[in-house]
């Protein structure tokens, strides 16, 4: 970390000569997320031996109930979010209606967030991930509703994830690049290690759950068939790299290039469907790859445009290096 020596609140103060987007509210509101993300990540590192001390009978040492790890996550943000005195309401993963914060402290900004993302991966100490999203309120005389959380992807503020990986890091884009820093877990700071991130314009790694290979539509499977094929020019065949929790899955696209899918699929025949959830796993991670140089789509449209209708609606992904997404968007939109 020699000369590396930027903390997140320097680097923010930095940016906001040149951002305005970057607020006082804004940086303090990072500041919030980076502090309940320090906990997340704690949490995270010691859930084996919480979890054999709670085993007993769900009661820990101190006597406190022990709960499941994207439970107390989430209760980890909602409750910095809610007192930051920086948000007016919020939408998370783990609850199925928006929620206001508390009484007197509501400010000018939305957030949706997943506090623990890759939730089949908890219990098996791989990398998961919490995942925000922030607009600014556009509702008047309201203290926040439902409208205020249902703007696209395009009008958002601020976006980021952090990763509990080897390493913990936080990524952010407020509209003025990408930026990702790293948890020095002995300081207790998150210190600037990945400054301006790019992505390549195209890579040779692709990543989506290819069990489900049997509910895709033709279209996909010959995409995916494709990738899979020789061609030394377009370095194919691609790799295929899948951990099952998309802030593991994205960052590595963001470093290495390449693109991430997790594509509508048939596995209720009627009713055809992406798995992820729009507000707060699809349109971060859209806007934070558009800053970089990349680009987000259905395979029909760009992530970022679309109008959300619901808090948890579920989109198809396709994100990564703009010429591998814009070539999947051709395969998946070919006529039959
Ligand atoms: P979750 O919010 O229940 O954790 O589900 C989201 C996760 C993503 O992190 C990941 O990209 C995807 O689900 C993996 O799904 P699958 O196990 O179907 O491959
Ligand atoms: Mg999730």
């Amino acid at each position: 970390m020699e000369g590396q020596t930027l903390s997140l609140a320097a680097h923010l103060r930095d940016e906001q000569k040149k951002n305005p987007k970057i607020t006082n509210g804004l940086i303090s509101l990072l500041g919030e997320m980076a502090s309940a993300s320090k906990a997340i990540s704690r949490d995270v590192n010691r859930a084996g031996l919480v979890g054999i001390l709670g085993l007993a009978n769900k009661v820990n040492v101190q006597g406190e109930e022990v709960k499941k790890l994207d439970e107390y996550s989430n209760e980890i943000v909602r409750a910095q979010m809610s007192k930051s005195g920086q948000v007016c309401i919020m939408a998370s993963e783990e609850v199925d209606n928006s929620m206001p914060v508390d009484e007197g402290c509501e400010g000018p900004y939305t957030i949706a967030f997943d506090p623990l993302d890759g939730s089949s991966n908890i219990d098996v100490n791989v990398s998961i991930g919490t995942i925000f999203s922030i607009h600014h309120k556009i509702s008047p005389g309201t203290k926040g509703t439902d409208d205020d959380l249902l703007q696209p992807g395009n009008k958002q503020v601020c976006a980021g994830y952090v990763l509990y990986g080897s390493s913990t890091m936080l990524v952010y884009t407020a509209g003025s690049g990408v930026h990702g820093f790293t948890l020095d877990q002995g300081v207790g700071e998150f210190y600037l290690s990945h400054p301006n991130m790019q992505i390549k314009p195209k890579g040779d790694i692709y990543s989506i759950n290819e069990g489900n290979y049997l509910y895709w539509d033709k279209n996909t499977q010959k995409y995916i068939d494709y990738l899979k094929a020789e061609d030394k020019a377009t370095k194919r065949p691609y790799k295929a790299r899948y951990v099952g929790s998309l802030v593991a899955d994205f960052h590595r696209t963001l470093i290495y290039g390449g693109l991430f899918l997790y594509p509508m699929d048939y596995k209720d025949p009627q009713k055809p469907k992406g798995k992820l959830r729009l507000l707060y796993e699809a349109a971060p991670m859209a806007y934070v790859v558009q800053q970089a140089g990349g680009y987000a789509s259905t395979g029909f449209e760009a992530i970022l445009d679309i109008k959300p209708t619901g808090l948890h609606q579920r989109v198809p992904l396709i994100i990564g290096s703009v010429e591998d997404v814009k070539q999947a968007e051709k395969f998946i939109q070919r006529k039959a």
